[in-house]
């Protein structure tokens, strides 16, 4: 059993790419050969892979750092540094990556190795033997690694459970979890004793289990937040069998024919699909009434005692069943995770101080040649930055001659071109 760390914040940064190299040949007759200089190795990559062997985001509350390797540095002779391998960060079954900021949900890794990539290795640099060119035959220059990407998400967990049990405060969920599987919640006679959902793992034979879900207790209103509300929903909504535990002796409170109705209207204001998912109705401490002890119309699938024993091993069977349908009919989006991939374009921002900083990993990375004081690696990145649509993008955002541009740390004033 255990309680379940929901969300996480994650700081992923991928390697730094190591250097190109500047080089030139040397052979015994010819004083100064081609340039040779090897590229920098990429640097590692961070992705995130969905694991069941992880049970919660627990790992990433005290540490929410993960760093991919560098790569290293090109040499001469043409060779060429090591790219570092990926860094896979394992995660629960069912994590949702968020925008740290803007909440935006940006992967679901609903299924063993469902993979999101978090944070791209930089490039390596290229060597000197890249720019090599019948204008330009001994080119002094080489591209920096570039630095590896950063950013924080927000992880949250949405249960995977086979079976969520869906019932009112004091139905007696977590009576019956801890009596068919090991988990041992607090049980009590009183409403609201779980807090927090609890996962029980129901074994039925050698070959068969199946993880069941407590949820704490809905009342109405739930979906607009009332009681504990919304925040467990979201765990019901990912279990593909529901088990309706309705209460028989209640006395105080709505009677079981209309638990079932104010169950399933919450979830349907929730969620209207949950209402078509395979379910199961039960009638709960039957050792104490009786269902047809009601006199209102009420329609349960079985009567159980979590006390005596009553029902529940062909109740667990029925649940098998329903589990199996599910899963022949899973939809595809279950599969699904969403890739969103960085853009490549040029954007210009005017800063407080009035300079124009141009953002854009294209752009960035053609000035961050290894020396820009040398006249050649100037011109060519001046090159790049035309090719890119730089001088048109600083134009369309109202730059005036002399006014002065960033790129990454690069700085120079705008000349218009004559
Ligand atoms: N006689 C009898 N009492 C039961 C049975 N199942 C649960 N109870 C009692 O009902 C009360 C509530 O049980 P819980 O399992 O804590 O109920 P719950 O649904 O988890 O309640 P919350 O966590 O508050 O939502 C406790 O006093 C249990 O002992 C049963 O099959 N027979
Ligand atoms: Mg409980």
């Amino acid at each position: 059993m255990s309680n379940f760390v929901d969300e996480a914040n994650l700081c992923a940064r991928g390697g730094d790419g190591g250097a190109g190299c500047v080089s030139f040949r040397r052979e015994a007759h010819v004083p100064r050969g081609g340039p040779d200089g090897g590229d920098g190795g990429s640097g590692g990559s961070v992705w995130l892979e969905a694991d069941p062997n992880v049970a919660s985001l627990l790992g990433f509350a005290d540490h929410p750092h993960r760093i991919g390797q560098n790569g290293t540095n090109g040499k001469g002779s043409g060779k060429h540094g090591k790219t570092a391998p990926d860094l896979i960060v394992k995660v629960p079954e069912g994590t949702v990556v968020r925008h740290h900021t803007t909440g935006e949900i940006l992967a679901e890794l609903n299924r063993r190795g469902d993979r999101w990539l978090a944070a791209p290795g930089g490039q390596g640099g290229k060597g000197n033997a890249r720019f090599l060119s019948n204008t330009r035959r001994a080119p002094a220059f080489a591209e920096q690694g570039e630095h590896g990407h950063e950013q924080w998400f927000r992880l949250e967990l949405r249960l995977f459970a086979d079976v969520a049990l869906v019932g009112f405060p004091n139905a007696g969920k977590s009576t019956l979890i801890s009596r068919v599987s090991a988990a041992k919640p607090k049980i009590a006679d009183y409403p609201f004793t779980t807090l927090v959902p609890n996962l029980g793992v129901v074994r039925l034979d050698d070959v068969t289990e199946f993880v069941m879900a407590d949820i704490p207790g809905l009342i109405e209103g739930a979906s607009e937040g009332h009681g504990l509300g919304l925040q467990f929903l979201r765990h019901i909504e990912r279990a593909r069998v529901l088990l309706y535990l309705l209460d028989l002796t209640s006395v105080d409170g709505p009677g079981p024919a209309e638990q079932l109705r104010i169950l399933r209207k919450e979830l349907g204001n929730y969620e209207s699909d949950m209402l078509d998912r395979p379910s199961l109705v039960v009638g709960t401490k039957a050792d104490v009434l009786r269902p047809e002890d009601w006199s209102d119309e009420l329609d349960v699938d079985l009567a159980i005692s979590s006390v005596t024993g009553e029902s529940l091993q062909p109740m667990l069977w029925a649940l098998v069943d329903l589990i199996d349908v599910a899963e022949e009919t899973a939809d595809e989006y279950d599969r699904f995770v969403i890739h969103r991939p960085m853009s490549h374009t040029v954007t210009v921002v005017r800063e407080d101080d009035g300079a124009y900083r141009v953002l854009g990993r294209a752009v960035e990375r053609a000035v961050a040649l290894s020396d820009l004081t040398n006249w050649e690696a100037l011109n060519y990145a001046r090159d790049r930055l035309e090719h890119l649509g730089v001088n048109r993008s600083l134009r369309q955002a109202g730059i005036r001659q002399g006014d002065e541009v960033r790129i990454g740390t690069f700085v120079f004033d705008y000349q218009e071109d004559l």
